[in-house]
C-alpha cells in the first residue's frame, strides 16, 4: 500500500481531472476559500502527494506544517482505524475517555518547563488561541492582550484581532475584538537600526508600548509566536524572547507562546521556545501534533489552567477520541523515529544551498532564515534596499508547481518563500525538490548569474 517516493509528471499541472474538479469547486465552494495549487490529491505519504491525474508531486508544505510525521503515517493509520472502530465520539464533557487524558499527559511531559501543568483540548489552532486568552484573562482579572507586528493567530473574530495582516485575513471582516495592542516585532532583517541593534531596541520598544499604551497592570498576557509563521518565518534575535519572558514575569503578565506552527519537532526541538530556554506560562499547539487530524491544545501552569470554574472551557468536539488516538500515534512516531534530529538534518541540507542561492543572487535573496525544517528565503528586488518582491515569489511558486514541487509563500509583504517539508521525506526527494526550486529561481531572475 505504500506510495512510491518519486516525482512523476504524467500530465501538465493541473491535469485534466484536476481541472474538471476545479470547475466543480468553483460552482460549489465559496470563492472565499482559496486554493493555491488546484491539484486534487488522491493519496499522499512520505514526501509525495499523488493527484487524480497520476502526477506525483514533491511536498515541501506538509499542508501548512501539519503532516510532520508524513501523510497517512503507518502508526497514525493503525491507531485511527482502531479508534474509529471502537467509538467515534461521546463528548469528553459528557462521558470521558482515556485518549484525551493521555494526550494531556504527553503535553505536560513534552512542553517546556518541569512545573505542574494542565491542558484542555480543542479542534483548531484559532480555537486554542481564543481559549488561551480566555484563561489568561480569567486568571489575571486583566483585559489587555499584547501581540506583535506580523503576528498570525487565526481567522475567528478574536484571533483576527490578534493577527496583524489585513489582506486576506481581516479585510472588511471587522469590527474586531477589543483590548488587543500591538508591539513592534524583533525582525532582524527589517529592524530600522540594523540587525545588531534589533534585540535591544525591539525589547525597549515592546516595554514602551506596554507601559505607555496599555499599562502593565491592565495586561493579562503577551502572546507571541517564538518564530513567526504566516508573517514571514521571522526568527527574533537570540535572547530577545527570554528578556520578554523575564519582564512579563516581573509584571505578573502571562506569556502565551503560540507554537501551533513551530511545535512538535518542526524546528529541531520539541518546541521553538526550547531553543531559547524560555518557559511560557501557557502554550498553544495544534497542526503537527495530530498527524493530520484536527486537534489543538492549551497547556499551562496548573494554577493558571485550574483557576477556571468547571464548565468554563470545552466544546462538543474538543479532544475527539479519533483525533486523540491520532495524536498519540503521531507523537510516538516522532519519538521512535527521532524526528527532532531529522528536522535538524533537513536544516543542514537546506541552509547551505539557500545561502549559496543568496550568494548567487545577492540583489534578490535578502535573507535566509528559520530553524529545523521551518526555513525561508526573503525575496527582494534591490538587495540592500530591501524592497519586498512578492511578484518574484509568485513567479517561482508557479514555476515550482508546474514542475511538480508543492511550495508555499508567506510574509506580511507576500515575498517570503518558505519550506515546510514533512519530516518523513527522504533525502532524494529533498535534494530533487531543492534542485527544482533553484532552477525555477535562476530562470525567474533571468538565467544563472556567474
Ligand atoms: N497560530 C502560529 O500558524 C495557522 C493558517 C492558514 P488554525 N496557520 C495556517 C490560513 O491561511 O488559514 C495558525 C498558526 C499560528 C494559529 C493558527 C491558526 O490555526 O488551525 O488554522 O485555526
Amino acid at each position: 500500500m505504500s506510495l512510491s517516493q518519486e516525482r512523476i509528471l504524467a500530465t501538465e499541472i493541473p491535469g485534466p481531472r484536476s481541472r474538471e474538479l476545479q470547475a466543480r469547486k468553483v460552482a460549489a465552494v465559496s470563492a472565499g476559500v482559496g486554493t493555491t495549487l488546484p491539484v486534487y490529491v488522491e493519496r499522499a505519504g512520505g514526501g509525495i502527494l499523488r493527484d487524480v491525474d497520476g502526477n506525483q508531486l514533491i511536498d515541501f508544505g506538509s499542508g501548512i506544517a501539519v503532516t510532520t510525521v508524513g501523510n497517512a503515517a503507518p502508526r497514525v493509520v493503525e491507531a485511527v482505524q482502531r479508534q474509529v472502530a471502537d467509538f467515534t465520539h461521546t463528548c469528553f464533557m459528557v462521558t470521558p475517555y482515556e485518549e484525551y487524558v493521555a494526550v494531556c499527559e504527553k503535553l505536560a511531559e513534552l512542553t517546556p518547563g518541569a512545573h505542574e501543568k494542565r491542558s484542555a483540548l480543542f479542534n483548531s489552532g484559532a480555537e486554542a488561541v481564543e481559549n488561551a486568552v480566555k484563561v489568561a484573562r480569567h486568571h489575571t482579572g486583566r483585559d489587555a492582550i499584547v501581540v506583535f507586528d506580523h503576528a498570525y493567530h487565526g481567522r475567528t473574530n478574536l484571533t483576527m484581532a490578534l493577527t496583524a495582516k489585513n489582506m486576506p485575513y481581516k479585510h472588511r471582516f471587522g469590527p474586531f475584538a477589543g483590548e488587543v495592542y500591538r508591539a513592534p516585532m524583533a525582525y532582524p532583517y527589517r529592524w530600522p537600526g540594523g540587525p545588531e541593534k534589533c534585540a535591544e531596541e525591539a525589547f525597549d520598544a515592546f516595554v514602551t508600548t506596554v507601559h505607555t499604551q496599555v499599562g502593565e497592570d491592565n495586561c493579562a498576557a503577551v502572546l507571541i509566536e517564538p518564530i513567526q509563521g504566516e508573517g514571514g518565518f521571522i526568527v527574533p534575535p537570540p535572547g530577545w524572547l527570554a528578556r520578554v519572558a523575564e519582564w512579563c514575569r516581573e509584571q505578573g503578565i502571562l506569556l502565551i507562546a503560540d507554537e501551533i506552527q513551530t511545535g512538535f519537532a518542526r524546528t529541531g526541538d520539541w518546541f521553538a521556545c526550547d531553543h531559547e530556554g524560555v518557559v511560557p506560562d501557557l502554550i498553544t499547539t495544534a497542526k503537527g501534533m495530530a498527524g493530520g487530524l484536527p486537534l489543538a491544545a492549551v497547556t499551562g501552569r496548573a494554577e493558571v489552567m485550574d483557576s477556571v470554574h468547571a464548565g468554563g472551557l470545552g466544546g462538543t468536539y474538543g479532544g475527539n477520541p479519533v483525533a486523540c488516538a491520532s495524536a498519540l500515534a503521531a507523537i510516538e512516531t516522532m519519538q521512535a523515529e527521532d524526528l527532532r534530529a531529522r528536522a535538524r538534518e533537513i536544516e543542514a541540507v537546506f541552509v547551505p544551498r539557500l545561502r549559496a542561492l543568496a550568494e548567487r543572487h545577492p540583489d534578490r535573496v535578502g535573507d535566509v532564515r528559520g530553524r529545523g525544517a521551518m526555513l525561508a528565503v526573503e525575496l527582494v528586488s534591490d538587495g540592500h534596499g530591501r524592497t519586498p518582491d512578492a511578484a518574484l515569489a509568485g513567479q517561482v511558486h508557479r514555476a515550482c508547481s508546474a514542475q511538480g514541487l508543492v511550495t508555499l509563500t508567506c510574509g506580511t509583504f507576500g515575498n517570503v518563500f518558505r519550506f515546510l517539508p514533512p519530516l518523513a521525506i527522504g533525502d532524494d526527494l529533498l535534494a530533487e525538490g531543492l534542485d527544482l526550486f533553484e532552477a525555477a529561481f535562476d530562470a525567474a531572475v533571468g538565467g544563472k548569474v556567474e
